[in-house]
Order: C-alpha cells, then sequence, then structure tokens
C-alpha cells in the first residue's frame, strides 16, 4: 500500500465504530511531496473525510493530490458532495482504495468527467474493512455479531446459572472493545433481570458505549435496573404494557416482535451493527434464523460438567442438520480463547 494510502488508512482505522451507519474513512492531501492536510468521517451526519482534510489546509491545495480510503461521494446525503468540495479547490489527483457500493455514489465518474485524473488502487486490507459496511448496505439489517463466554465444555454456567467470571480480565477487555465498536448491544429479559448488566463499553480513555436493546419478553422492568445509567436510551421490546410507564427512561416498543423484524427497526433507527450478549434463548433464536454475520467464542480453561447452561438450546437429529460455521480467527488471551467464526 502507497504510504500516504496507509496514512489514511490509519484515520480510518481510528475512527471505526464511531460513524454509525457510515463507513469509516481517511483522506490525505500531498502537495510536492509534502502533505498538507488529512482528515477523517468523524461521525454520523458530520462532514466526510475529504471535507475535514480540505478544511486542515493551510496552504493551497491547487494543484494537490488527495488520497482517500473510500471513492469521494457524489451524492447530497447529510452532506453535501465531497467531488464538488475536491473539484472546488483545484486538487488534480484523486486515489482511492475501496469503491463505494452505495449505488448513489459515482464520485469516479463525476471527477473524470470535470478532469481531475482518478486512480482506483485496490487494496484487499482496505476491502476487507469496507466488507460490514457494504453488507448492511444491501441487508439493510445491521451487521449481528453473536458473543459468549464458554467453559472448555461449551458450557455458559454452572447448572445453578452461575456465570459471572468465566473468562479472564483480557478477555473481557477484549469484550469491551467489541461493544465500542458496535452500534448497539443486545441482552434477553432474562440477562437483564438476572444479571442486570451494565451494557457500557469501558476501555481506556472512556469508550462509545452501544444502544442497549433488550428483547424483555413478558418481564417487568424495575426502577433500580442498572441500564437506567446508562449513557445512551435503550430500546426495550415488550409485550407487557406494564412497561410503558418507563417511557420517559426507555423507547419502549410493545408488541409481538419477530427477529427479523426487529432488526429492520433498528436499521431503520441507523443502528448498523449489533452485539448479542445473550443469553442462551437469545443466541439459540439467532443461529435458528440465522440472522448472524460473525459468531465470537471466549473459551475459558475450566470444565463446568452437566449443566443445562448451553450455547445452542436444541437438538438435532442429524449431523447434516447441526450447525456449521467456519473459523475466521483464533486469538489467545491470556489463559483465554478466543474464536471467531462466520456462517459455513
Ligand atoms: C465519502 N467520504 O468520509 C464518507 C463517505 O449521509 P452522508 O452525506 O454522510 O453520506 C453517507 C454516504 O457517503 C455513505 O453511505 C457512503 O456511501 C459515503 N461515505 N463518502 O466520500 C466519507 N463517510
Ligand atoms: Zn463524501
Amino acid at each position: 500500500m502507497n504510504r500516504y494510502m496507509s496514512m489514511a488508512f490509519e484515520l480510518a482505522r481510528m475512527t471505526a465504530g464511531q460513524t454509525g451507519k457510515n463507513p469509516a474513512v481517511g483522506a490525505v492531501i500531498v502537495k510536492e511531496g509534502k502533505v498538507i492536510g488529512m482528515g477523517a468521517h468523524l461521525g454520523y451526519g458530520k462532514p466526510h473525510a475529504e471535507r475535514q482534510a480540505i478544511a486542515s489546509c493551510s496552504e493551497s491545495t491547487e494543484g494537490a493530490d488527495i488520497y482517500v480510503t473510500l471513492e469521494p461521494c457524489s451524492h447530497y446525503g447529510k452532506t453535501p458532495p465531497c467531488t464538488e468540495a475536491i473539484i472546488e479547490v483545484g486538487i488534480s489527483r484523486v486515489f482511492y482504495a475501496a469503491k463505494d457500493l452505495n449505488p448513489k455514489v459515482s464520485g469516479h465518474q463525476v471527477l473524470l468527467d470535470s478532469g481531475i485524473h482518478v486512480a482506483h488502487t485496490p487494496d484487499a486490507i482496505i476491502d476487507r474493512f469496507y466488507a460490514p459496511f457494504f453488507k448492511h448496505l444491501v441487508s439493510k439489517r445491521p451487521n449481528v455479531t453473536l458473543k459468549c463466554a464458554t467453559s472448555l465444555d461449551g458450557r455458559l454456567a454452572l447448572d445453578d446459572g452461575t456465570s459471572s467470571w468465566i473468562t479472564g480480565e483480557a478477555a473481557r477487555s477484549d469484550v469491551h472493545n467489541e461493544r465500542h465498536q458496535h452500534d448497539a448491544i443486545l441482552v434477553g429479559g432474562g440477562t437483564l433481570l438476572h444479571d442486570d448488566p451494565k451494557l457500557t463499553a469501558r476501555i481506556e480513555g472512556g469508550g462509545d458505549s452501544p444502544v442497549p436493546v433488550i428483547l424483555l419478553g413478558h418481564g417487568e422492568l424495575s426502577d433500580d435496573q442498572m441500564i437506567l445509567r446508562h449513557p445512551k436510551r435503550a430500546i426495550i421490546y415488550t409485550t407487557n404494557e406494564a412497561n410503558l410507564k418507563y417511557s420517559e427512561n426507555y423507547d419502549i416498543r410493545i408488541g409481538e416482535w419477530p427477529l427479523d423484524a426487529i432488526l429492520e427497526d433498528l436499521y431503520a433507527q441507523g443502528i448498523s451493527s449489533l452485539f448479542v450478549e445473550g443469553g442462551s434463548t437469545i443466541l439459540t433464536s439467532f443461529i435458528k434464523q440465522q440472522l448472524y454475520d460473525r459468531i465470537l467464542i471466549y473459551i475459558a480453561p475450566k470444565i463446568f460438567g452437566e449443566s443445562r447452561h448451553t450455547l445452542y438450546k436444541e437438538q438435532f437429529s442429524s449431523m447434516e442438520e447441526s450447525v456449521h460455521l467456519e473459523l475466521i480467527d483464533v486469538e489467545k488471551l491470556g489463559s483465554d480463547l478466543k474464536l471467531t467464526y462466520g456462517k459455513a
């Protein structure tokens, strides 16, 4: 990868997880071998990377080159087209790495038509970085990551339900990093009422906590739930109208909501990535309905023995029917393992 593109990519990577439905993008402006500006898209609805980079320049951009990780946009969305800004300030060459598959975007052609030199310089690592963005753009639902921590024998808890502190410090801080990278975090009513989780992202220097989403079923909220103190307003799907008394604190959505309708509803609210933390009833439903993109399993070096609390709560009558996954990554975190799977 060209070193200016690599610098732009670093800017994009640093802002991953804070741009919501939008992709994280970085841009670097170079003139006569000198970096004269740089910028990143810092949040949903905020100026795009190219405009940030242009605004940061203290000298003329006339005749300069711009390196952008994604094809510049050419449409009026929440912000005006980047192509207009690039043309206006006299940039003469544009290098971009990933093609924007958003059908509204045809920046390459627009720039060419205005006489600018445009080069698409694809890079496998940058394409992989944008794959989740293009996935939800097409599926119109958030990318779903299922997460669970298990014992070596695949149990989520002891038979009596004890499940705290399964994995060690390194695995737990990795989970907080994953939370930070997702727009929303989902748990079932059982987990909420039994464990009273905070559902925040606690990483060094703070962290951007995901919106809590609770599939409460017929359960009833109380006045002392931890999520009351969550920095973001939780969305609660429930069949129990008694929960309407918490409408000031939460976004209460009454009714029988099938999972796919919930995902559509969340996407319509700007949520493009969802981190599902269980419990096992919830994990089972997502797996059974094939509504996931990745499964993260953190395995502790412990044996829980006989326990009802398994990752998948149903039985299969044949090997073919069982859930088949593809192993994507293996990481050692302290004494624990982090396994990342996709659909086979
Ligand atoms: C760019 N540079 O930094 C980003 C781009 O609603 P808007 O105006 O923010 O537009 C969002 C779309 O723009 C998004 O779906 C994607 O196609 C593109 N994102 N484009 O030129 C950027 N973030
Ligand atoms: Zn743009």
